[in-house]
């Protein structure tokens, strides 16, 4: 169970001296349709870029996929980039979509199988850094990883290198990998697509309490947190926090925890890559950079890795 995890890591980030909560736990299924609508925003600039550079390197990645290939994709959300894979590369054969957000997994995985009848849909529910082992479909055929979104830059680079290290073992030696990262830009780009003007991604961060609320019996007052994006240029990240408007104690799953005005709950890190360091972070996990599609401003870069 993805979520069964969700308690023990709310009550031990809020009890750190900054508190936090692993991103992961935005991903309920109002979280993965606030995210989709934050795609659409205009603020929002990694979703159109992302899909205007697969679009066109959709034939030169499908020249990396061997014959009755799976496509594994991680965190596949709406599955909605997959298609430009799959319309390019008709030679994949299954696809497994894995995802912590089991209603947007169902829901995208039903809209794969009804648009692509001759595809073999597995869809696997769970935490992508923990899978070990693909579904019975994907046995036996050569394997390439699909990672779009910029969802690596959600990790940190300690975390990065053992996620692309376990998705070398899940994909096998051979495979290929297809990774989104999203490059350093100025700070007024990225704390817009962070802070849009419709506040659809202080709804999206502030879903986060609701779903304490809702599942782990929590009392946070919604009114008494805001949203704040910062742009942490030691660490090259975008942060997302929610900041208590005023001393106050909340109470989670029977447990009371204070905040002083100002306190934050750091919620999300969006790390922005250079070229160079990314290839250096994925040769750390095994990965060598066969070829890279990089955007015009906002920057944005499509990597297709090979395994050592
Ligand atoms: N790939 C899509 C969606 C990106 S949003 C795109 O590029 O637009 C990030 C997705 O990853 C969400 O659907 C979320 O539910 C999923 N996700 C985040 N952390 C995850 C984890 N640890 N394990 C599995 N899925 C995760
Ligand atoms: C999924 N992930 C890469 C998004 C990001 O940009 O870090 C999630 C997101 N957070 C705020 N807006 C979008």
């Amino acid at each position: 169970m993805p979520n069964g995890s969700f308690e023990a890591d709310v009550l031990a980030g809020l009890a750190q001296p900054q508190k936090q909560i692993p991103a992961k736990y935005l991903y309920d299924e109002e979280g993965s349709r606030l995210f989709e609508e934050i795609t659409g925003l205009e603020e929002y600039y990694p979703t159109r870029t992302e899909l205007a550079l697969l679009r066109s390197a959709a034939p030169e990645i499908a020249r990396y996929i061997s014959p009755r290939a799976t496509l594994v994709e991680f965190g596949s959300g709406a599955s909605v980039k997959t298609r430009l894979i799959l319309d390019a590369a008709p030679q994949t054969e299954v696809y497994v979509p894995i995802d912590i957000s089991e209603d947007a997994l169902a829901a995208a995985a039903a809209a794969i199988n009804a648009d692509y009848p001759d595809l073999i849909v597995a869809p696997l529910h769970e935490d992508f850094t923990e899978a070990l082992e693909l579904p019975p479909e994907a046995q036996g055929r050569p394997r390439t990883g699909f990672f779009p979104g910029s969802t690596i830059g959600n990790f940190d680079a300690e975390e990065a290198v053992a996620f692309l290290n376990s998705a070398r073992r899940l994909l096998h030696s051979g495979a290929q990998f297809v990774v989104g990262a999203d490059l350093v830009k100025p700070e007024d780009v990225l704390v817009a697509a962070y802070d849009d003007a419709k506040g659809v991604t202080a709804a999206f961060n502030k879903n986060l309490l609701t779903r304490i609320n809702r599942e782990l019996g929590g009392d946070f007052d919604l009114d008494a947190f805001a949203h704040r994006a910062v742009w942490n240029p030691e660490a090259s990240r975008m942060e997302m926090h929610l900041v208590s408007l005023r001393d106050q104690t909340a109470r989670v799953a029977g447990h009371a925890f204070r905040f002083a005005a100002d306190e934050t709950i750091h919620t999300e890190n969006s790390h922005k890559f250079t070229p160079d360091g990314f290839t250096a972070l994925a040769e750390r996990a095994g990965w060598r950079t066969l070829r890279l599609w990089q955007s015009p401003e906002p920057a944005f870069a499509v990597f297709m890795l090979a395994a050592n």
